[in-house]
């Protein structure tokens, strides 16, 4: 027999357990309910007409309600704190960072399933999390890696499309144009040629996004072998999970990399839906361009230096600090360095959130890996002296919103001690986790119908007649 945990009770008891104890990190097991053992595609199609029923009576009871007013800062700043946007798989709290459906990393530590016992969770877990809003046993969990691997094959036109590009290119310009050179074999786009009926997109949209998120790890350790280690490229391993594969294809065979990678992929995945990338994979999507080509989008938006690229600039960054001073830099020379760069005008890498408020989550866990398996390292030692050093530097400057670490912060160390030192690359695996949240996500866009997104915008002209008359 198969047990789910029931993800949304779990999160209304947590709550009100953690207004009573403060204990926000502890797993309650407050309901275990036996399920008829599904694949993840009949779960979902269990789970999609009471998901739309769901929608369809917020929208009639509770369509006018207010969510707020929009200020002339909130349009001038980036929509910061504007409400407008649905999105299912995970909610982000400026002070406890992200939940996945309900789980905070701790939890999702806790309780979904690993490869070994107290190990990291196995990212393929995390995706039937945000697919479905339940926990997965392991069964569940292997076989939807069987899945994952039978899925994963791509045609050799995606291998040639990247050979076309300069070994030069930046690598997330690669990956990007891999991902573009997958899309000719969308499902959804052969089946809305063909005439498909909208309650239906949600099904060629599942094939898709399995596909794609089985065949991104294939692009991004080619693109990876490709730039790094002369082309010599590394067949998939069919006795590994998703995570151990990826590190596998790439070069990496120790299980503590495998462990790595199988946490890294998990907390990149999904930070609700108004980050850059997660935003640009759902607009695109609402016009119902395919997961390929939505996803693609989503790329070029996490290929940004303040969103996705910062986990590269970080590691430069670090580097720089040490060429410079060396590595048993002091606090001093470490905070002169600091504000060395934010004179240069130029922004701390791995500092600040246009959400969170506190230390993120995503850090914390990958400063609690550190301390367990490389607690000596000097560049985990120098990290671990930022946060000392950065927060109070960004407060002093008076105009930071969250002086604390984001997950940039932490993430080129950890990878850079297992051997993966090719900074400029670490933007491709944050991207080979962001298909898990995106994909997830836009299954779910089609399932429900979501509309064409179409927010108004206004001109300085508008906004200053609209404000004299106010
Ligand atoms: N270093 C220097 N200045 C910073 C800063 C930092 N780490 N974080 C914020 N600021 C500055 C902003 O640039 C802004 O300055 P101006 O008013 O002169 O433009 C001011 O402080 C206010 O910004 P904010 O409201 O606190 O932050 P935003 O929501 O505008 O920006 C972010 C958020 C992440 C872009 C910003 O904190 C930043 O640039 N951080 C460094 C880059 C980074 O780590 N990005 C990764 C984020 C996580 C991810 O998406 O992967």
């Amino acid at each position: 027999m198969v047990f789910y945990r029931s993800v949304s009770l779990l999160s209304k008891l947590r709550s009100r357990a953690v207004q009573q104890s403060n204990v926000s990190n502890s797993v309650r097991w407050l309901q275990v309910q036996t399920s008829s053992g599904l694949d993840l595609r009949s779960e979902l199609q269990e789970l999609i007409p009471e998901q739309q029923d769901r929608l369809k009576k917020i929208k009639s009871e509770y369509g006018k309600v207010q969510l707020g007013n929009i200020t002339v800062d909130m349009v001038l700043g980036g929509m910061r704190g504007m409400t407008g946007l649905l999105w299912e798989t995970s909610l982000l709290d400026p002070d406890e960072g992200i939940r996945f459906r309900g789980l905070s990393i701790p939890e999702c530590q806790k309780v979904l399933p690993a490869a070994k016992p107290g190990g990291e969770p196995l990212p393929e877990g995390l995706l039937w999390l945000l697919l479905t809003g339940k926990v997965p046993s392991k069964e569940q969990v292997n076989s939807l890696s069987q899945e994952l691997r039978s899925r994963a094959t791509i045609p050799d036109h995606v291998y040639k499309t990247i050979d076309a590009l300069p070994v030069t290119a930046h690598p997330m310009t690669q990956f990007a144009t891999g991902v573009m050179a997958l899309q000719v074999q969308s499902e959804f786009q052969k089946a809305y040629e063909k005439g498909i009926h909208k309650s239906k997109f949600w099904e060629p949209t599942y094939e898709d996004s399995m596909n794609l998120i089985a065949q991104v790890p294939l692009v991004a350790a080619y693109v990876y072998r490709r730039m790094y280690k002369n082309g010599d490229t590394i067949p998939k391993d069919e006795s590994l999970d998703y995570g151990a594969n990826f590190a596998h294809m790439l070069g990496f065979s120790s299980s503590e990399m495998h462990e790595l990678m199988r946490l890294y992929v998990t907390i990149h995945s999904d930070h609700e839906g108004g980050n850059v990338s997660a935003h640009t994979g759902h607009l695109v999507a609402s016009a119902l361009s395919d997961p390929y080509l939505s996803f693609a989008a989503a790329l070029n938006g996490l290929a940004g230096p303040l969103h996705g690229l910062a986990n590269q600039e970080v590691l430069l960054w670090i580097k720089s600090v040490v060429e410079e001073c060396g590595e048993n830099i002091s606090k001093e020379q470490l905070k002169d360095y600091v504000w060395k760069t934010l004179n240069s005008g130029k922004v701390v890498p791995g500092f600040g959130h246009g959400v969170l408020r506190k230390t993120d989550p995503r850090y914390t866990c990958q400063r609690e890996f550190a301390m367990k398996h490389l607690p000596k390292d000097p560049l985990f030692q120098l990290v671990s002296k930022l946060y000392e050093v950065v927060p109070p530097v960004l407060t002093e400057l008076g105009k930071v919103k969250n002086p604390w670490p984001n997950v940039d912060a932490h993430s080129g160390v950890l990878l850079n001690y297992y051997g993966l030192t090719e900074a400029r690359y670490y933007t491709v695996l944050f991207g080979v986790s962001r298909a898990l949240g995106i994909c997830s996500q836009l299954i779910w866009d089609r399932a429900l119908g979501l509309p064409l997104e179409r927010p108004k915008s206004i001109t300085m002209e508008w906004l200053e007649k609209q404000c004299k008359k106010a």
